[in-house]
């Protein structure tokens, strides 16, 4: 599929990675390139020099209205909000707004299976992946990952399969964007600092299935029930995946055994052996499974990668024991539906939550801290509501910085018991990013 660009006025709005992704692909495609980005021309060195050799049009520290009028295309980042009054005005007049996930579709041969969900998209994506390669299949996996999905069609490359890890954010402005595949793994709150509220973000998460045909297969947790009753009248072929229901269509989990059942078809897989720890990797493993195997995978080499498949860094993983207690980074939970998996995972626990709030409510935790969590200690901005909401259930404590934090989880934690930081938070408000916060977590628990 592809599209004619050539001498179109195309508006690419956010110049970081996925912008400069796409300035670069439409550029060379012969399209007349504007980028916009309100960040300044010093701020964005990095990003520029890396359009030094293509002629792009740059519109730094401002998004003006008239070029978002005046362009024939408009290519939005994932971080940019939906609400941008110059996106509004040039939706109002007609112009044809996409995102780049879109424009990688429309240029995009090879099968596609997309992943979203609230929790457990890089692990399920990294997983289908795997697998695909270990298939003999050259594969591309990208999106919200890291590598811009608009990759895909910039280097001539023919691809057999495409994974990419999709987000609420990047489907906000899709119009074509047509998985053969689509996994929904979960849904629990996120992103209220950008939706208007739940409903908002679980709509934008839904638009996965919305231009699936019967032709199309739409994987979805059965066990979770918003989930399971949002996908009850897709267009595609529904395939459940699930740790609690056998299923005659679909792939599940009992005694120790995965079964794979399509079209009167059966493959089984015992657990045993499986090294990726944790109930919420048995379900990302269950939906890699099935999306690899509807698109034509052997059932053996797919469950060899499996086998070999170890956890991602800052996901649950384990630091080191220091005096009996077991020392855990989870710097990835950025909600409350990963770190309820944590808890879930260990007893015993000191808890160092806290950092930047997203708006969502702290209380579906409630009781997980009253059965497990001995000590909770807060840091950064969430701090005073997360007391709030959690404080009278265990002993809570406040910390000024990440470091003072696990000087106070190796005080408290009696020999036995395990310190998680699980923080429920973005990392923004005290860190560059959560692998900073990770990298900060080791070296204070390396140096006790
Ligand atoms: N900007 C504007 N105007 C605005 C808002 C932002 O000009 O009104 C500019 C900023 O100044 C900045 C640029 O837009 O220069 C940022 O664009 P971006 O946030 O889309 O950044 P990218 O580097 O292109 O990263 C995006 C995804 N970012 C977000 O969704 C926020 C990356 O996901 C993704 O890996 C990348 O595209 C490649 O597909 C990150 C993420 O945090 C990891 N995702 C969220 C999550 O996982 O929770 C959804
Ligand atoms: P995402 O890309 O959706 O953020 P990751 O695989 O990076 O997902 O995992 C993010 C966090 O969510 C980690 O704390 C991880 O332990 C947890 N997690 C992973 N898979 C699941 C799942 N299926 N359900 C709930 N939490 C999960």
């Amino acid at each position: 599929m592809s599209r004619d660009l050539k001498n179109k006025n195309i508006l690419v709005v956010g110049l970081a990675k996925t912008g400069i992704a796409c300035a670069r692909f439409l550029a060379s495609k012969g399209a007349r390139v504007t980028a916009t980005d309100m960040r300044s021309e010093s701020a964005l060195a990095p990003q520029l020099a890396e359009l030094s050799n293509f002629d792009i049009n740059l519109e730094l520290e401002q998004h003006n209205q008239a070029t978002f009028l005046a362009s024939d295309l408009i290519v939005v980042s994932p971080g940019v909000p939906m609400d941008l009054p110059q996106l509004a005005a040039a939706q109002q007049a007609g112009v044809e707004i996409i995102s780049e996930i879109e424009l990688a579709w429309q240029f995009m041969d090879a099968p596609l299976a997309a992943i979203t969900g609230t929790n457990g998209k890089t692990t399920t994506t990294t997983i289908l992946g795997t697998i695909f390669k270990h298939n003999g299949y050259h594969t591309f996996v990208g999106g919200n990952i890291g590598d811009p999905l608009i990759e895909v069609a910039e280097f001539h490359q023919i691809w057999d399969q495409v994974v990419a890890e999709i987000s609420s954010f990047q489907l906000e402005w899709i119009t074509s964007f047509r998985p053969t595949v689509a996994a929904l793994l979960n849904l629990s709150e996120d992103h209220l600092d950008r939706y208007p509220d739940y409903q908002a973000y679980i709509s934008a998460k839904l638009r996965i299935f919305e231009n699936q045909t019967e032709e199309d297969f739409a994987v979805v947790n059965r066990d979770d029930a918003l989930a399971w009753q949002h996908a009850q009248h897709l267009k595609a072929q529904l395939f459940p995946f699930s740790r609690k229901h056998e299923l005659h269509e679909g792939i599940f989990c009992r005694d120790g055994v995965i079964t794979y059942r399509h079209n009167g078809l059966e493959e089984c897989f015992p657990t045993a052996a499986i090294r990726l720890q944790g109930v919420h990797n048995l379900e990302n493993i269950m939906a890699a499974m099935a999306c690899a195997l509807l698109l034509g995978c052997r059932p053996d080499e797919t469950f060899e990668t499996v086998l070999c498949f170890d956890a991602l860094h800052h996901r649950m993983e384990f630091v080191r024991s220091v005096n009996g207690v077991s020392w855990y980074e989870d710097s990835k939970a950025t909600n409350v539906g990963s770190v309820e998996k944590a808890l879930e995972s260990f007893e015993n626990i000191t808890l160092i939550a806290g950092g930047k709030d997203k708006g969502g409510s702290y209380a579906p935790l409630a009781a997980l801290v009253r059965e497990r969590v001995r000590h909770l200690v807060l840091i950064g901005e969430a701090t005073e509501r997360m007391e709030r909401e959690l404080g009278a259930l265990t002993d809570t404590r406040r910390a000024t910085s990440l470091e003072e934090a696990v000087l106070i989880a190796a005080e408290v934690t009696a020999p036995g018991g395990t310190v998680l930081m699980s923080p429920a938070c973005s990392s923004f408000d005290m860190f560059k990013d959560y692998e900073e916060r990770a990298q900060r977590f080791i070296t204070a628990v390396e140096a006790l």
